[in-house]
């Protein structure tokens, strides 16, 4: 039925949409991908809830911030566990890998590119080994009670 999948507004590259496309492929859920591309953006820009993307449309749902719709999504396909104890593990893992992201940002932002690289390599990306990996379950999910 047209109109029946979720639509992601996003601009033509991986970004913060990444995440919804692999969830919904893991899932193998069908999408449809609206891409904004040049001088598009500006005139979309100011019809925008918070004025960026993504925006995630499900039915009457209309969807941005980016981890607001991961959650959305794990809740409602069951990657989030059932239990407290598990979902608070998946946002601590999801929040240590918005630090190691940044870091990575940060790294390529940087003015001086191996102050940035030091601290990614010996602070970020060993605190994302330890912390997050070590959390991860046979077989390859967060939560025991998906
Ligand atoms: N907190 C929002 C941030 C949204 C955001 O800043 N998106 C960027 C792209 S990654 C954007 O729309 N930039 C264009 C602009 O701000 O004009 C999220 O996680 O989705």
């Amino acid at each position: 039925m047209p109109g029946s999948k979720p639509i992601v507004t996003y601009f033509d590259v991986r970004g913060r949409v990444e995440v919804i496309r692999l969830i919904f492929e893991e899932l193998g859920i069908e999408y449809e991908e609206h891409q904004v591309v040049g001088d598009q953006w500006q005139a979309l820009k100011p019809k925008t809830p918070f004025g960026g993307l993504p925006i995630y449309e499900e039915g009457d749902l209309c969807l941005v911030h980016s981890r607001a719709i991961f959650r959305h999504l794990a809740r409602k396909h069951g990657l989030y566990g059932r239990e407290e104890g598990d979902r608070v593990q998946c946002d601590m893992v999801a929040e240590a890998i918005d630090n190691a992201e940044r870091s990575l940002w940060g790294w390529l932002r940087d003015p001086e590119p191996r102050t940035a690289a030091h601290l990614a390599s010996t602070r970020y990306l060993p605190d994302f080994g330890n912390g997050p990996r070590g959390r991860i379950r046979d077989p390859g999910f967060v939560p025991r009670s998906g």
